[in-house]
């Protein structure tokens, strides 16, 4: 071969390799999170981080709820610091500017905040430094171009000021998985909603009017992870002592961190504690865990009722997540952590909805 014709043949790979990483780039499915920086919301980044370090997903931003469990400003450190300390310093993060209807008691406040801020530090010294609020949620979330899947598990306050801030959102949302409401009961609790009839779960409870503005918009596009669901998957210390024993990355380390409060412990022995938001982001990483069931619901939004679901045939369609597979889960949580869960054919690569209508293949 001359070298003109090698030089030629040098260039065409050229090209070929180029053209074909931005392909491999974009096969990555686009997942943007808005959290309300509960200790499951940390266990959530945790995994999420681990997802995107191992080629799962592109994680492309993250945004906090105020309504929820963080409080406003230290929700919004403890989101950077995680992602720091997990290796996505470079993810845009920002947190809302306005609260629900019923934020969050603080009873629950108080415990959530120290259980994340231990679990968020960046080592002995630098901990998780203060960072005022910046309450630049609705923009963060609308400024994806192209089509994601959002995760969304706290208040769905900022999701809908996003919509209404930019209308075109709805159609670049591929598909929502909201941790959230219940067909069966609710879970509040510690001084939630004193004189109400606790028919509600508490991301529903604490902003009734966002909640049912998501379900209108995205109405068809939504993966509803309900108590109903969750109710499959509590926190047990069988489980913890497995994470404890195969805790061979930051990611676990965190999540042991976690578990070892002993407010969560004690919450724990009262059965009390779910992997709510771990659920339902494996749900959308992985089109598998969680059974869903085609329904149509609306969110009831005053009165004694106000953030509960209810059946409504001019309602929104959600596919109602009923059921999960705990051992699975568990299997696949542990496995991510540890930055070890397998490619499986249907699971995030191809981000296949689940099926209509019935139950999940697994
Ligand atoms: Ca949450």
């Amino acid at each position: 071969m001359t070298s003109g014709a090698m030089r030629t043949r040098i260039l065409l790979l050229a090209m070929l390799i180029c053209a074909a990483l931005p392909m491999a780039a974009d096969a990555r499915p686009r997942v943007v999170v808005d959290a309300d920086m509960s200790f499951d919301d940390a266990a959530t980044l945790a995994y999420l981080a681990q997802a995107d370090r191992h080629g799962f997903i592109d994680l492309d931003a993250v945004t906090v709820s105020l309504s929820g469990a963080g409080y406003t400003g230290r929700g919004l450190s403890h989101a950077r610091c995680l992602l720091r300390k997990h290796g996505l310093p470079g993810v845009p993060v920002s947190d809302g500017d306005a609260l629900g209807a019923n934020p969050l008691p603080e009873a629950i406040r108080s415990y959530v905040d120290r259980v994340v801020h231990n679990a968020a530090a960046l080592g002995d010294s630098a901990g998780c430094p203060d960072v005022p609020t910046e309450g630049r949620a609705a923009r963060v979330l609308t400024a994806p171009r192209g089509r994601f899947t959002l995760i969304a598990q706290g208040p769905l306050t900022n999701v809908a000021q996003a919509l209404a801030r930019d209308p075109s959102l709805a159609r670049r949302i591929e598909r929502v998985f909201i941790m959230g409401a219940g067909t069966t009961h609710g879970n509040l609790c510690c001084g939630a909603g004193d004189g109400i009839d606790h028919g509600q779960e508490f991301n529903f409870w604490a902003d009734p009017a966002a909640a049912q503005r998501v379900f209108s918009a995205l109405s068809g596009k939504i993966y509803l992870t309900a108590l109903n669901a969750t109710d499959f998957v509590p926190i047990t210390f069988d489980f913890s002592d497995r994470l404890g024993a195969d805790n061979t990355t930051v990611a676990t380390a965190t999540v042991v961190t976690i578990l070892s409060d002993p407010d969560v412990q004690e919450f724990m022995r009262q059965g009390l504690m779910y992997w709510w938001d771990p659920l339902n982001a494996a749900a959308a990483i992985t089109g598998r865990l969680v059974t869903y069931e085609r329904t149509r619901l609306t969110v009831v939004q005053s009165g004694m009722q106000a953030g509960r679901t209810v059946v409504d045939p001019r309602g929104a369609r959600i596919r109602l997540g009923v059921a999960a597979d705990a051992q699975a889960f568990e299997n696949h949580f542990l496995a991510m952590l540890n930055g070890r869960a397998p490619q499986l054919p249907g699971s995030v690569r191809v981000m296949r909805p689940p099926r209509p209508g019935g139950d999940q293949p697994r």
